[in-house]
């Protein structure tokens, strides 16, 4: 699909401001896809559908949750997992995408997952480091994406854990999987 045009379908479903960060993660993506030789254009077109479902109604989200057999651990964990599961789901009923490394790549941009394939690793990093972003963190995770994508995997998971933890809020298991995961086969 042609970037306008996907943009234009996008644009709809976001806020203003959920738009500006997707354009920053599109922008973001492909350049990490360019350095770590990632496919471009899959980049690009994960990119700007990876929050398509963000702004749904939680009630149309869980329905679909449990519709389309996704995982039901999901459902008793933060509501803000959800848009990335559903999100592929309706990027391929509602815009005709079908590419599975797409979808998984929307799929898994938040919780993470054991053995992300190279193109979920660039849009999980390009989400948390696009220039919109501005937590204490970033500019670290920006610096070392520049030359370790895997490191600068561990580190977006690393603060996203400790930002849940210090607001006493749960940590979906995937996600320390994930970190676990990507920690034991540093080299
Ligand atoms: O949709 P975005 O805001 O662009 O970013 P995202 O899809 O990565 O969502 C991140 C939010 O999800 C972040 O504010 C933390 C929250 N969250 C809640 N529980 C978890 C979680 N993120 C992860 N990775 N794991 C959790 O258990
Ligand atoms: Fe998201
Ligand atoms: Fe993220
Ligand atoms: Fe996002």
């Amino acid at each position: 699909m042609e970037r306008k045009k996907a943009l234009e379908l996008v644009e709809k479903q976001l806020t203003e401001h959920r738009y500006q960060h997707t354009l920053g993660v599109m922008e973001t993506a492909i350049e990490l896809a360019q350095r770590y030789n990632v496919d471009e254009k899959k980049a690009e077109i994960a990119a700007i559908f990876h929050d398509y479902a963000k702004f749904r109604p939680k009630e149309e989200m869980s329905q679909i949750l449990l519709d389309q057999n996704m995982p039901s651990d999901l459902l008793v964990h933060n509501t803000e997992l959800w848009h990335a599961p559903v999100g592929a789901y309706l990027v391929q009923t509602e815009v005709g995408i079908h590419d599975e490394e797409i979808l998984d790549a929307i799929r898994y941009h938040t919780s993470g997952r054991q053995d992300m394939t190279m193109l979920e690793k660039v849009i999980f990093v390009a989400d948390y480091i696009e220039p919109g972003r501005h937590f204490p963190g970033v500019e670290e995770v920006r610096a070392v994406a520049k030359h370790d994508l895997d490191r600068a995997l561990i580190l977006s998971l690393r603060n996203t854990m400790m930002f849940l933890i210090k607001k006493n809020q749960p940590v979906y298991p995937e996600t320390l999987l994930t970190y676990n995961a990507m920690v034991l086969n540093l080299k």
